[in-house]
């Protein structure tokens, strides 16, 4: 085989087959950005390549995936911040026209390019720290002009770096105060309008929802996911974070790609995602910044084989957060999942979460070549350290 780039003498996550898999004499080959070989250098073919990158013993992940972010925003939210401080309650201020309304309206009143410019320092830092693709959801435009103006926005993050971009329509995020006396008279103008409108111009690759008594109830998300289901767009919902709705069941019988956050999943919600192959999505830095009391169930997802995935969550409200590594000693910190599962849980599990598991989040024969290159000594270093990277190198598309 002539191929194009080797990385030798590197040690190896593959995360393919059922756990991480470890290799300690690895070598990852790729052609036109593909990976033609990714295992131990005693089993490689002939490669014969025209480049070869040595590694000197560094760690090769598959390039980190944040499969669940509102990177796109206008304005912040340190003002409701110290509201909080000052005693106010996520659901009070909400209730009262800030939260979600709030970053409404400053995205609103953004540009394209304005909303492009505000995201760029975010992804940078995501990128910063080996991560190669990104999903980012709509949701606070809350019209047919701004959700597509988020969407345009967000498909010129993905041209202007070098990174994979998932844009997931999540109109159904709030009311708009346009609406807030008949919110069934939005949800019909999410399902019936905005989204056979954006996803007829392409701007969206699955269709998202919040769930809750501040969102919005099982019947409306039916009434977005059934839209969805006639594009042929697949689904995940922002599902029992604050209270339980059974949301997760209902994410789960339309086939969801995941159902996220998920502290106050009951047994019937987990089994109904072990059936449906629904990707459990954690956001420990939303539990973390509202001061969430009630885990999510890690332990009976765990029994229950219902894959992991961990994701920032990236938003202004909940979960202003732009470190994956973070997220991972969080998941770990927080939630208790181990070391593989919070690796597990930003690669391969977080592609699945995408509907990108042919494509990328592991290191196998004919995936995308997404590669970290960690300077570290042990794998459970990237998730033990706080605000230290140690990223030596990112590949994307065997760049
Ligand atoms: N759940 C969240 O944690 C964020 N959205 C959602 O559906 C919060 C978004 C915000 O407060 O701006
Ligand atoms: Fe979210």
């Amino acid at each position: 085989m002539r191929c194009g780039t080797v990385w030798t003498d590197a040690r190896l996550l593959t995360m393919a087959g059922g756990d991480v898999g470890r290799v300690e004499d690895g070598v990852v080959a790729a052609t036109d950005g593909r990976i033609v070989y990714a295992g131990a250098r005693r089993d490689a073919p002939d490669l014969s390549p025209r480049d070869t990158i040595t590694c000197d013993g560094r760690w090769i992940t598959p390039g980190l995936i944040d499969c669940h972010t509102h990177l796109i925003h206008g304005g912040d939210r340190s003002q409701e911040f110290e509201l909080r401080l000052n005693g106010a309650s996520y659901e009070e201020i909400a209730r009262a026209g800030g939260g979600i309304v709030s970053t409404m309206t400053a995205t609103r009143q953004a540009t394209e390019a304005e909303l492009v410019a505000g995201a760029l320092p975010r992804l940078d830092a995501l990128i910063a720290e080996g991560v190669t693709t990104v999903e980012v959801k709509s949701g606070y435009g809350l019209s047919l002009e701004v959700e597509g103006r988020m969407l345009q926005a967000a498909g010129r993050l993905g041209r202007d770096r070098p990174i994979r971009i998932r844009r997931t329509f999540l109109g159904a995020h709030a009311t708009p105060p346009e609406f807030v006396h008949d919110p069934d008279a939005y949800i019909a103008l999410v399902a019936d309008e905005m989204l056979p409108r954006l996803a007829g111009e392409g701007l969206v690759d699955a269709v998202d929802a919040f769930c809750e008594g501040v969102g919005f109830s099982l019947s409306q998300v039916r009434r977005v996911f059934d839209a969805a289901a006639a594009l042929g767009l697949p689904v995940k919902l922002h599902a029992e974070q604050l209270s339980n709705l059974h949301g997760a069941e209902l994410a789960a019988s339309y086939g969801a790609l995941s159902a996220d956050h998920l502290e106050h999943l009951d047994a019937a919600g987990i089994a109904a995602l072990a059936r449906s192959g629904t990707v459990a999505t954690l956001l420990p830095g939303a539990f973390y910044f509202v001061r969430e009391q009630q885990r999510p169930p890690v332990d009976a997802l765990r029994a229950a084989g219902v894959p992991m995935a961990i994701a920032t969550d990236c938003n202004p409200g909940t979960s202003p957060l732009t470190s994956l590594l973070l997220t991972m000693n969080m998941a770990a910190t927080l939630f208790r999942l181990t070391v593989d599962e919070c690796l597990l849980g930003v690669t391969r599990h977080a592609a699945r979460a995408l509907g990108l598991a042919a494509e990328t989040g592991a290191l196998e024969v004919g995936k995308s070549c997404d590669l970290a290159i960690w300077a570290i000594e042990r794998p459970a270093e990237l998730v033990y350290r706080m605000g230290f990277n140690p990223l030596h190198a990112r590949i994307w598309r065997g760049q």
